[in-house]
């Protein structure tokens, strides 16, 4: 059985599309969701979102027990919360961080990063469409690619 792929999305992120659209874009999460699932072929993807701290915990406990890798845009929870960071710290695969916006550019506050020390790789600045090309980066690091039609 194939493990899935945890895309797991932290605050706010429930309301993507809906404002600053000149920083985060005006697609939706749900759309995210099915550009995720497009890019992913049939291969097993689990997409969430939640604005509780501790509800992104258990979902990375349970991909530490039943994941292939996680891509996860933690939001403001990148830059405030060790408990999600020692989550991740415990998953053995795979860890893509992701940011629609390029944290980097941005003001001091989205520089310092608690995920980035534990990620594999690091991405940010994309957009929205950094969704899927994360989830090929990850097919294709757990080695599960299905070839080019
Ligand atoms: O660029 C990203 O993906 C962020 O993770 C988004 C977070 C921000 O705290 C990070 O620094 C960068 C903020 C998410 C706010 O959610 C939105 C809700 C509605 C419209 C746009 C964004």
């Amino acid at each position: 059985m194939s493990k899935p792929i945890y895309i797991l999305n932290g605050p706010n992120l429930n309301r993507l599309g809906t404002r600053e659209p000149e920083i985060y874009g005006r697609t939706t999460l749900a759309e995210v969701e099915t550009m995720c699932r497009d890019a992913a072929s049939g291969y097993p993807i689990v997409f969430r979102q939640s604005n509780r701290e501790y509800e992104i915990i258990d979902w990375v406990h349970e991909a530490i027990d039943e994941g292939g890798g996680i891509i996860i845009n933690p939001a403001a929870f990148t830059f405030t919360s060790m408990a999600i960071m020692d989550a991740l710290k415990m998953f053995s695969g795979p860890l893509f961080e992701l940011h629609i916006s390029n944290i980097h550019r941005r003001e001091p506050i989205y520089h310092k990063s608690y995920v980035s020390p534990v990620a594999t790789a690091v991405i940010a600045g994309l957009g929205t469409k950094g969704y899927p090309i994360a989830v090929r980066a990850m097919l294709d690091m757990i080695g599960t690619l299905p070839a080019k039609a």
